[in-house]
């Protein structure tokens, strides 16, 4: 579909000719989310009342949407890959959409792909409902794959860290275009243009920026642009713990896809079921947790892979119990072969807590040095890789005794940190 065709890309986007003084000597980072631009022309061309609050934005979206903008009309005409993380979110899911509509106006084609799965019920009902076109490359699909038909990779809500797609496309030359997320950094990147903006709540609220800023008109009249603004939505809702944790960005954000998301097919995408084996993964979570000077942590052993975002989900309930303020908890996933893999999350609700450093300090690299895991405002994640380890399970004695062993070792990596002072402690 054509999108905005009476439009060309740089007519579309109203703000280059607007220079503002601000843009000359104001470090952006430093720029507050408050600061707003006087008389910003909207996304339809309509010049906008200074009280309108939905269309306002700071000189850093401004800033990035413009530079944005610049390396699309490079690359019009080109055939690109949107890389999503192993276990995409709705985050992830919303905005590489957005984005694929974005750059269809500079007939860019380009292709949302995921190697792991879709594991969160409501995940699985947002892609199902909204139609939205993300593609799970398997090993056996990149195979199958001619690489050298892509120009340019893009990372949305991610920086590469954790997909197992990079090496591939690394090996297969394919130039870095745009690094869009809200993770802290995680790696210096060689990409044309990199919008990373730790502060910000979700990478649906820059999305949305964009679209405030004019990259895309968004038409309640075309369904389509209604889906994406609902998944959108979502991504923001999930990434804030519901718009609690939302800053006034994210509110803003949210005030803006108001006007065009449904709310009947966002609260079917909420309501998706949880499966039996998830419900049996969190009751394990609260069967071997253990609490300690408010934190809540727990090991639940194997889960298959399709089931990993039970992880995640247990982490979310533990963190909930009066009392605590931070949850872990892990496990091993193993897929239909022999690979395996630890699996942990982290939630929080304390607001010093910075759950990427808490997690980095506590795992540490690998020896290549990269970080076995990071995080965002509220939240983390880690990855063991298990290697030599892995498989074997068919016996069953050490399947536990492998499990006992990294259980143990986890726990006191990360006792280390909630009781500095103490010796680690006995599990269970
Ligand atoms: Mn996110």
């Amino acid at each position: 579909m054509q999108l905005n065709s009476s439009l060309k890309p740089s007519e579309s986007f109203l703000l280059t000719t607007e220079p503002s003084p601000e843009d000359t000597d104001i470090d952006p980072i430093a720029v507050e989310a408050s600061f707003t631009k006087p008389s910003l022309p909207s996304a339809n061309g309509e010049p906008v009342n200074g009280k309108n609050l939905g269309q306002r934005l700071n000189s850093l979206a401004f800033q990035k949407s413009e530079e944005l903008q610049k390396t699309l009309l490079a690359h019009q005409h080109e055939r690109h890959l949107v890389i999503l993380q192993d276990f995409p979110d709705p985050d992830a899911l919303s905005c590489a959409w957005t984005y694929q509509l974005i750059v269809q106006q500079y007939d860019i084609k380009c292709e949302i792909i995921y190697a792991g799965t879709l594991s969160h019920q409501e995940n699985i009902a947002l892609v199902k409902l909204t139609g939205l076109p993300a593609q799970r490359w398997t090993s056996q699909v990149l195979k199958s794959k001619d690489l050298s038909l892509y120009q340019g990779c893009i990372l949305i809500d991610n920086q590469g860290t954790t997909s197992q797609l990079m090496t591939a496309v690394k090996q297969a030359k394919i130039p870095l275009i745009a690094v869009i997320d809200h993770h802290t950094l995680q790696a210096e990147h060689k990409s044309e243009f990199i919008d990373i903006r730790p502060n910000v709540r979700a990478t649906s609220t820059i999305f949305t920026q964009y679209l405030q800023s004019g990259l895309l008109s968004l038409d309640s009249s075309i369904g389509q642009h209604v889906k994406c603004a609902t998944a959108l939505m979502h991504g923001l809702r999930s990434d804030t713990n519901r718009l609690m944790q939302a800053q006034e960005e994210d509110f803003m954000a949210a005030a803006y896809l108001s006007r065009f998301y449904d709310a009947q097919l966002l609260n079917a995408i909420l309501q998706a079921n949880r499966s039996k084996r998830v419900m049996d993964v969190i009751e394990r979570s609260l069967k071997n947790r253990i609490v300690q000077n408010n934190f809540s942590i727990a090991g639940v052993g194997y889960l298959r892979y399709e089931d990993r975002d039970a992880i995640p989900q247990a982490a979310d309930f533990l963190v909930s119990e009066e009392n605590v303020h931070t949850a872990v908890v892990f496990g091993i996933v193993h897929d239909e072969d022999e690979l395996e893999v630890v699996i942990g999350s982290l939630r929080t609700a304390k607001l010093t807590l910075d759950p990427d450093e808490f997690i980095k300090e506590a795992f540490g690299q690998d020896n290549t040095g990269r970080f076995f895991g990071g995080g965002r405002t509220g939240a983390g994640g880690f990855e063991i890789p298990m290697g030599f380890l892995s498989g074997s399970n068919e016996n069953s004695a050490y399947a536990k005794l492998k499990w006992e062993v990294y259980d143990s070792q986890i726990k006191q990596k990360l006792l280390k940190l909630v009781n500095p002072q103490d010796d680690p402690i006995q599990s269970e």
